[in-house]
């Protein structure tokens, strides 16, 4: 039985529906705002055929899963971090997430399950509480019965036209700044992306513990949506330490698709290897991936970024990790899991190939992948020089080995 089919389903009153629906006509430059409970409430065709019907483009918020596809011409990314198609956003409807900041003077329809994340955050011109699926078919029967097929066939049209040459764009972007650090060693995160949609199964499933810049390097690289890789994580709360026991139980819960568990030095070490033990034993025939840049790069960003004197004097405290250089492939291998580090693009294309052999054989692979320091003095290696055996004044003074207290 699928858990979705129990929660219920309830749908909101006609007023709103058609007064959401009388705004999606009028509006000039709306977007579509997408959450987790698209994905929860299996609503992603729904989604789809609703956003192609008006020619609205679609934003992904709140990235545990992928709502929306990708690669489709009407998706945008994030909301926070994309400028618009020329006109200005006047109405955004968001199906389900939980989204901090919109466009001001944008009018704002916030349609959930959840009574609680309506207008917590900011000002909502519109509140339904309603099941985004049963929202999603009132909504397009509403247009239907507000507007000439004409009419919306000559809205589709234009608004597409727009949408569709601007993820064009970006997509060219995309790939100009994949061509430009091709080549270097250590590799870039785009690179790791584009190698991995090269080699993986198109309905993989990818469980990602990556932060949001970085991350999104590698995650733009991957194909995902309900006709591609299925994606799950990160979590909304952004806590690490989940993601390799989380790509276990996927794997566990799904055995025919390929599950690939990707996360960052930093978060493997917050307790996670001891989740190799349950990943051999039990044969998980998963690829993990860890980006290893030896450095915490989102702490280090955000200690960094407001210019403070860990800025000014060079010397960033915490972020720092490659002392010790963690080299994860002999960890994995203390649990009789392959693996190997990963240095050059080449190290990478010919590890992914013994990596999918391994795992088509039944068991797990490890690729350590040393990735480009990708921050704000990324590639500082200075920490403070602090050392335990140093504080204690026994080992100093010559009384650690003679028994005496
Ligand atoms: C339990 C927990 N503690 C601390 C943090 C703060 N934090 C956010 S990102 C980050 C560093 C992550 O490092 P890594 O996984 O190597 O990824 P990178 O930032 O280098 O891409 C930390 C410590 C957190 N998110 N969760």
């Amino acid at each position: 039985m699928d858990a979705r089919d129990v929660r219920p389903v309830f749908r909101s009153g006609p007023g709103l529906v058609e007064k959401a629906a009388r705004w999606l006509i009028e509006a000039k430059s709306p977007v579509f705002i997408v959450g987790p409970e698209i994905s929860r409430g299996n609503a992603n065709r729904a989604m789809i055929a609703l956003a192609e019907k008006l020619g609205v483009p679609v934003c992904q918020e709140d990235d545990l899963f992928c709502d929306f596809p990708t690669t489709h011409p009407l998706y945008l990314g994030s909301y926070d971090t994309r400028r618009f198609p020329k006109t200005p956003v006047d109405l955004i409807v968001n199906f389900g997430a939980k989204i901090g900041r919109v466009t001001r003077g944008a009018k704002l329809v916030h349609v959930s399950t959840d009574s609680d994340s309506i207008g917590r955050i900011g000002e909502v011109d519109l509140p339904v509480l309603a099941h985004v699926s049963t929202f999603i078919d009132d909504l397009s029967n509403a247009i239907d019965g507000l507007i000439t097929a004409d009419r919306l066939s000559r809205t589709r049209s234009e608004r597409t036209a727009a949408t569709t040459a601007y993820t064009a764009q970006l997509r060219q972007a995309r790939e100009e700044s994949l061509r430009f650090q091709f080549d270097q060693a250590p590799m870039s995160w785009d690179r790791v992306g584009h190698e991995l949609e090269k080699v993986l199964d198109k309905n993989a499933v990818i469980v990602p513990e990556l932060g949001p810049t970085a991350g999104n390097k590698v995650l733009g690289y991957l194909s995902q949506g309900i006709d591609a890789k299925l994606r799950i994580g990160r979590t909304t709360g952004s806590a690490l330490g989940w993601g390799l026991g989380a790509a276990f139980g996927a794997q566990l819960a799904l055995p025919d698709r390929q599950l690939v568990s990707i996360l960052g030095d930093g978060g493997i070490l917050f307790g996670q290897t001891e989740a190799f033990w349950s990943i051999s034993r039990y044969d998980a025939p998963m690829l993990i991936v860890v980006m290893n840049n030896y450095s915490y790069n989102e702490t280090r960003s955000r200690n960094l970024s407001a210019g403070g004197r860990q800025f000014q004097t060079g010397r960033e405290l915490t972020s720092y990790l490659g002392d010790p250089k963690v080299d994860f492939s002999k960890i994995a291998e203390g649990y009789s899991i392959k693996g190997e580090k990963v240095k050059t693009p080449a190290d990478l294309v010919a590890g992914l190939q013994r990596a999918l052999k391994t795992m088509k054989d039944g068991r797990p692979y490890l690729l350590d992948v040393e990735v480009a320091p990708d921050s704000i003095m990324g590639d500082s290696t200075w920490h403070p020089n602090f050392s335990i055996s140093q504080l204690g004044k026994r080992r100093k003074n010559g009384s650690w080995a003679d028994g005496k207290a």
